[in-house]
């Protein structure tokens, strides 16, 4: 802008009220859906009973790679193409994640057929908060009705994780259910889960389908 065209009316550049309360406006409507657009990008629960949305710094998800939470995807089904037909089977059941990382976990399951459990592993139990979120919501649950489990994840016996148990309640004939939760493995090695749930003896027998391995690396 040269010298000449500078605004020599010195009310020009003055905001009057009107102008003010518009630019205040703006900033909150721009910081409003910032935060919502941060909260999808990082798994932070919008509402309340989320153990992260607590952090007021933004970033819950530590110092690694980035900052970010390492999102894990597993689905549950039917497999018809394997014997015995339709085995129940963890897709993928084995798979590996990063230790001292925030792991959001998002359990899709395809399997209407309910399995129940007794009450421990109807519970939540070693995830953050001990609670899990059931087709996108915001608030906990810290157990699902027993009788309408379908498949657990869980470790048992003598696993350092022993105790960790989340339940994914059976899929309408036309909705799966998703379960998310979030999770932290903090002891490296390699550990077998299984599904507790007594839905397919073969399948529960058999490493690749109702039981697989978590190999957590430094
Ligand atoms: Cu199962």
């Amino acid at each position: 802008m040269s010298e000449e065209s500078k605004p020599k009316n010195g009310n020009h550049s003055r905001m009057d009220g009107a102008t003010i309360a518009w630019i205040v406006v703006v900033v909150v409507v721009t910081a409003i859906v910032s935060w919502f657009a941060f909260a999808a990008a990082y798994g932070v629960g919008v509402g309340s009973g989320n153990g992260n949305s607590s952090s007021s710094s933004g970033n819950s998800g530590g110092t690694t790679g980035g900052g970010g939470p390492d999102y894990v995807y597993l689905s549950i089904n039917a497999n018809p193409d394997i014997s015995p037909p339709s085995a129940d089977q963890y897709n993928p059941a084995n798979f590996t994640v990063p230790a001292h990382t925030l792991l959001v976990f998002v359990i899709t399951n395809y399997d209407t057929g309910e399995n129940p459990v007794a009450p421990t592993f109807a519970n939540v139990s070693g995830t953050v908060g001990n609670v899990e979120y059931l087709n996108g919501s915001t608030t906990g649950v810290s157990s699902v009705p027993a009788s309408e489990v379908a498949h657990t994840f869980s470790f048992v016996g003598k696993s350092v994780y022993s105790g960790f148990n989340v339940a994914m309640p059976a899929a309408s004939s036309t909705t799966p259910t998703v379960v998310m939760f979030h999770a932290y493995f903090n002891t490296t090695g390699a550990f077998v889960w299984n599904c507790m749930a007594p839905c397919d003896s073969w399948s529960m027998g058999t490493p690749g389908y109702m039981t697989g391995t978590m190999t957590v690396v430094a």
